[in-house]
This record gives structure tokens, sequence and C-alpha cells, in this order.
């Protein structure tokens, strides 16, 4: 069985661009996991292995990766950074015990950063940071580390090592901690911040604290035992530097993932979705989390699980406490990229891959035994754009709905489904990337092919007064003939829709009512002005006539919607639409452009504020304006903003655009006659 307190497991997350994947290429080099370490320019990394991240140079998965330092084993994953991506970041988030933010040392904080900080703290993950390219022209270590104690806190990010030289003459970095021979120029930086940790350390702990008030020295393990508390708790947040090109920094690094990192024996404990808490060891009940599927072009679906609690081992039967079926590990791997090396049995912190699960998806829990619960399940984030889709053969429609469910199973940030109201078959996502992406997996491994349009917004028609219809329906063919009339009062009704009966004196038969009713219902969600959904509108039918030989149902249906019709046309309709409550948060120098484009797009700023460094915007756009925001936004601040949305109610579409709306349906209407 392995020794708990050997395994060290974290996620390596940040913006993209700042050397993330470098970063565990040159982690994984040091280690003498590779012989050689790779450059993302010569794609041949270890992570962003795949054809699609070669070919943009960037990380669009997460990739489990794996290595030994100091006999201690660590098992962390290089993610994503771009917004599009962050359903993998979030889910790896979810499989490992600390988050290492790599951070620019030219560009300092970006979005990406606050993501993950933000993501990290509402997890309570504990945190470090490694502030990268230091070697590059610009690097400034000194005013980064700066706007970063000034966004994260001053006396919660403390640097752990400090650089020596600067851009292309930055040579080494020394330990503020552990290094006796310490540069002149950095010495009273290194003595600042050596005093801060003894600080904290102390404060970690009462008794600590009386001992080293009263001057007494604290000892070795005393010393580790407090880092290992502060970081845990979130008090402290060791600020490493380097360069992962260079190989500067590295060591130290990795020294500190040992010395500084939580093992899961540390971390002691952990939580489950019912919020009941476990303790964590290697002979428990065996509990994991899968929190990543992926289909290998050799072996088929891979189930990449993050064990909490208990050993797994290879060739045994396990239980998926999700779907309650069994299934059998055949395998158990330790991944790096895409080398894959068997292993025979994983612990608590272990991340392993594995295969040939038969009905196991990404958030199921595998346990040992039943009597447990359910691991604490990933939260997602909602798609932020849509297509509506066609397949491009006809015909093939199962095919491609077939496909896209398999695609939504690895990847619950695609969501497919058809909307009710425009009945349109809609692919959502994080963004354009995200969603060519979807469809390029759709063409080469499932070999279907898609179209693709700006989906339809679901207005919805209202009216804002009163209105009566009359109408008679009369026809003679042949035989007998069709009759039937309705006449009927509509208004406005805020709690929805209301039918009333009241027909006096039979003049509609009892039996037709029915009818009556269901010719207004086909309307309500094929409105007369625009096509779509009619709300909160009362009718009353008050009179009508009858024959008692020609009048049928379809005759009384035909009427009634003609009636409502004209009631409506009458009635002051209004079209209405879907608003979005709209979250960006940008760097301070696109202000400007955002709220512009905002104003542009009829959108409502709701408050503005800075966070972390960088400003957030809450505003209220119509979903119209919004279908390509994801693009735009990226345009608009060159891949350095973000942006959520959700909606939030339906509002009066103005009367010029209204205008258009209708007179457009009305003419394809016309073409349809
Ligand atoms: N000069 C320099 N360039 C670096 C360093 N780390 C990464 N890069 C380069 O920055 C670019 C982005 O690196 P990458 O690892 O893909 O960043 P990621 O998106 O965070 O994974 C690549 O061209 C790297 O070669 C570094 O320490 N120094
Ligand atoms: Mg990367």
């Amino acid at each position: 069985m392995k020794d708990v307190k050997k395994i060290r497991n974290f996620v390596v997350a940040g913006h993209s661009g700042s050397g993330k994947t470098t970063l565990c290429e040159a982690m994984l080099f040091k280690a003498g996991a590779i012989s050689r370490q790779g450059s993302i320019a010569q794609k041949n990394t270890v992570s962003d292995y795949t054809p699609d991240e070669q070919e943009r140079q960037g990380s669009i998965y997460a990739t489990p990766l794996n290595c030994n330092w100091q006999e201690n084993e660590f098992y962390f994953i290089d993610t994503p950074g771009y917004g599009e991506f962050i359903g993998e970041t979030i889910a790896s988030l979810y499989a490992t015990d600390i988050t290492l933010i790599v951070i620019d040392g030219v560009n300092g904080i970006e979005v990406g950063s606050n993501r993950v900080w933000n993501l990290s703290a509402k997890l309570k993950l504990p945190r470090c940071i490694f502030i990268n390219s230091l070697d590059r022209e610009r690097a400034d270590y000194f005013q980064v580390l700066e706007q970063i104690q000034e966004a994260y806190g001053r006396t919660l990010c403390i640097p752990f090592t400090v650089p020596i030289g600067k851009e292309s003459s930055f040579s080494k970095v020394v330990h503020v901690f552990r290094d006796a021979e310490v540069p002149k120029d950095v010495e009273d930086f290194v003595l600042k911040y050596r005093e801060h940790i003894m600080d904290t350390i102390a404060e970690s702990d009462e008794e600590l604290m009386m001992r080293y008030l009263d001057g007494e020295k604290l000892s070795e393990a005393e010393i580790s035992a407090g880092l290992h508390r502060a970081i845990q708790n979130g008090s402290l947040v060791p600020v490493f530097c380097g360069s992962a090109v260079k190989d500067i920094g590295i060591d130290k690094l990795l020294n500190g993932v040992v010395n500084l990192f939580p093992s899961p024996a540390d971390v002691g404990k952990f939580e489950q979705e019912d919020g009941t808490e476990s303790l964590i060891s290697a002979d428990g009940s065996g509990e994991a989390l899968v929190f990543k599927s992926i289909i290998d072009p050799f072996i088929g679906q891979l189930n990449f699980v993050r064990i909490f609690n208990g050993t797994f081992r290879a060739d045994t039967e396990v239980i998926n406490l999700s779907t309650g079926t069994k299934e059998k590990i055949v395998q158990l791997i330790n991944m790096d990229g895409k080398m894959q090396k068997p292993v025979l049995e994983a612990g608590p912190g272990c991340i392993v891959a594995l295969s040939k699960l038969k009905n196991t998806h990404t958030n199921n829990t595998m346990v040992t035994n039943g009597e447990t619960h359910e691991a604490r399940k990933i939260k997602f984030p909602c798609p932020v754009m849509y297509y509506a889709i066609t397949p491009a053969k006809s015909g093939e429609e199962d095919k491609v709905a077939a496909a896209l469910h398999k695609l939504v199973e690895s990847d619950p940030t695609i969501s497919f489904k058809r909307h009710e109201e425009t009945h349109e078959l809609l692919l959502g996502g994080m963004g354009d990337q995200h969603l060519n992406n979807v469809i390029r997996k759709l063409k080469d491994t499932y070999k279907v092919e898609i179209n693709t349009s700006a989906p339809k917004v679901p207005y919805r028609e209202t009216i804002t007064g009163k209105g009566e219809g009359v109408y008679r329906h009369k026809k003679q063919t042949g035989g007998h003939g069709q009759f039937a009339e309705v006449h009927l009062r509509i208004c406005a009704n805020t709690g929805g829709y209301e039918f009333a009966n009241d027909v006096v004196g039979g003049n509609i038969p009892r039996n037709f009512i029915p009818a009556v009713e269901k010719g207004i219902a086909e309307t309500m969600v094929n409105g007369p002005l625009a096509g779509c959904k009619v709300e909160n509108v009362k009718v009353s039918v008050y009179d009508g006539k009858y024959h008692p030989v020609d009048s049928s149902e379809m005759a009384f249906k035909i009427a009634a919607r003609g009636a409502f019709k004209e009631a409506m046309h009458k009635a002051n309709p209004v079209l209405l639409e879907p608003v979005m409550s709209v979250n960006i948060v940008v760097p301070d120098e696109f202000m400007g452009d955002i709220t512009g484009d905002l104003n542009h797009k009829r959108g409502r700023i709701m408050g503005m504020g800075a966070e972390e460094g960088l400003q957030v915007i809450k505003a209220e756009v119509p979903l119209a304006e919004m279908a390509k925001y994801a693009t735009e936004l990226r345009s608009m601040t060159q891949g350095r903003g973000s942006f959520e949305m959700e909606f939030n109610r339906y509002e009066q579409v103005p009367p010029t655009i209204a205008t258009e709306l209708i007179a457009k349906f009305q003419a394809t209407q016309k073409e349809e006659e």
C-alpha cells in the first residue's frame, strides 16, 4: 500500500500563455520523468499532446501528469487557461488538493489568474503562486509581486524564492528561508520575509506563538508543521518564481511541493456531495471521483479518477455509486500526457485512468463497497453561446444526436437540446472556439457533419391593452360545409394565460368549447405577430354561432384562431425579448471599449467595480445582442476579458426593432401562403 504522506496532488492553472504547460514540462524533466525538455514551439511537450492543442499552440484539455521527486510521488494536472475551456480546469480543481497558479512575469495578473484564484477560494483549496518567465524582456518580479500582494493580500502572499538578476541576466533564485548565502542586493528583502514567514508559522498555533514570543527557537518539525497548517487553512500563499524555459527555480519549486504542499494525509478528510466528511486513509473504503472522460484512439474510453480514499486495485470489481452498476477495473494507468504506465494499485491522492469501463461518466463516484456517499460533484458552468444546427446530410438526425450525446458526456460544458419555443436544435458551448472544436470532433471522430446558424431569439408576444375579435369560418365544399363563429375578448393578464367560457344561451354548444380553447392554445404557441409564444393574456369567449350540420370541432378551432388573432392585433400587442444578466471582467484599459459597446447593444450598466486588480462590469443586455459576445469580447480585449451570463427576465422590445421583426415575419407568412 502506498504511503499517503508521500503523495502530492496539485493542479497547475492560470491565464493562457503564462507558461503552465512549459512549467509542467520543466518539472517532469527536472524530476527525471522525461529525458529531454520539449517546447511549445516544437510541439513536443508531454502535455498539449493532442493535434488540436499543437496546432493552436495552447492547451485546451486538462492533462494529468505524474513524476517522482525525493521519494515523493506527484500527481498534477496541466490545465487550459482559455475561458472557453474552463470546464476542464474546474473539473481538475475538484480532483486536486492545492492550486499552483502560474503568473507571467511580464503581464502580471490577468483574467485567467483571477478566475482560478476565485474558483480555488470557492472550493476552499489552498493556493501557491509561481511567477514565471522572469528571463523575458520587461519581466519585473518586484512589480508583479507588488501587484499580487495588492490584489490577493499583502500578508497572505509571501515570497519563498527571490530572483537574482533580471531579464536576460536572470540567473538563479534564492530561497528566502532555506538558503544561508544571500546576495547583498536582496538581503533586506530576504530578511523581511524570513521574519514574516516565522510570524505566520507562529500564528498558526497558539502554543507556538507563546514560545516564539518568548524568543525560543522553533524546531524544524515545528516549522514544517506550522507551514503546512498555514497553507492549508489559507493564511499563507507561498510565492515561488523562476523561468520554466531556462530551468531556473524549478528545483526549489519541486522542493516546495514536497515541503509545503499538503499530502492527502495532511488534508486528512474530504467532503462529500451531501456535506458529510470522511477521513482519508489508504486502507479505508475506496472512493474516487471521475473528473474527466476521453476516448483514446487505441484503448477506447478512459475515465480519469481522483482517488479520495482507500486503495483501488487492478483486476477487481468496483461499484459506480452514481449509476448503481458494477464495473470491473481491468487496468489502472498512471498518465503522463499520452504516455501510459499501468500500475497495480493506487491510493488516496492518486490520479489514474481506468480503462474499458462500460457505463461510467464524468461526475460519477466509484467505490470499492457500497456503504459510502457520493463524492462532491463538479459544478460545470452553463454555456454562453449557441448554434442552431441541422445535419448536413438529411436523414442523419439520429447519427448527429447520438454523437453529440457522447460528446456531452465527455464535456459537460456542451449542451445539446431542442428549444421548446423556437423548436431549433441548439448546440451550446463556452464560445465559438469551443463550439468549433465540438464540430470538428463530430466530423473527425464521429464522421458526421452539421450546418450551423445563429439561433433564433425566443421572442414572446403579449398585449398591453384590450381587444375583441369576431371570426366566422364558412366554407361550402361539395357535400356538407364548414361553419363556426367565435366572438372573444382579450386583456392583459400578469398572472399568465387564462381562458374563460362566458357563452350564454348555448350560442356555442358546450361540446365545441374544448375545440375553441384548443384553437386559442395553438395560436398561443405560435403567436400572430411574429410566430412566438404568447403569454400573459386572459381570453373570454362570450358569443358565437353554430350550424347543426356544418359545425365541427375543426371549424371552431379555425374560427377561434381567427378571432384570437384579430383581438391580439387590436389589443396593443408588443414583442418581448429575453434580457440577460451579464458579468464581464476585463483589465482597466478596456473599460471604455466595453462600456461603449454595451451601449450599442442596448445594454444597461448596473454596476462597476475593481476586483483583484481587474474591472468587473455588471450589465443587463438583450440576448439578441449577445449571440456572438464570446467572440467579440475576445477580439476587443485580445483574449484578456471573460464573461458569464444568465437569463434574467423578459422585457418589451423597443418599437422600432419590434416593427422590423414583425414585418419580417409577416412577409415570410405571405410567402408561405
Ligand atoms: N521566455 C520564456 N518563455 C516562456 C516561459 N515559459 C513559457 N514560455 C513561453 O510562453 C509561451 C506559452 O507557454 P505555455 O507553456 O504554452 O503557456 P500556458 O498557456 O500557460 O500553458 C510559449 O511560447 C512558451 O515557450 C519562460 O519561463 N520564459
Ligand atoms: Mg498550456
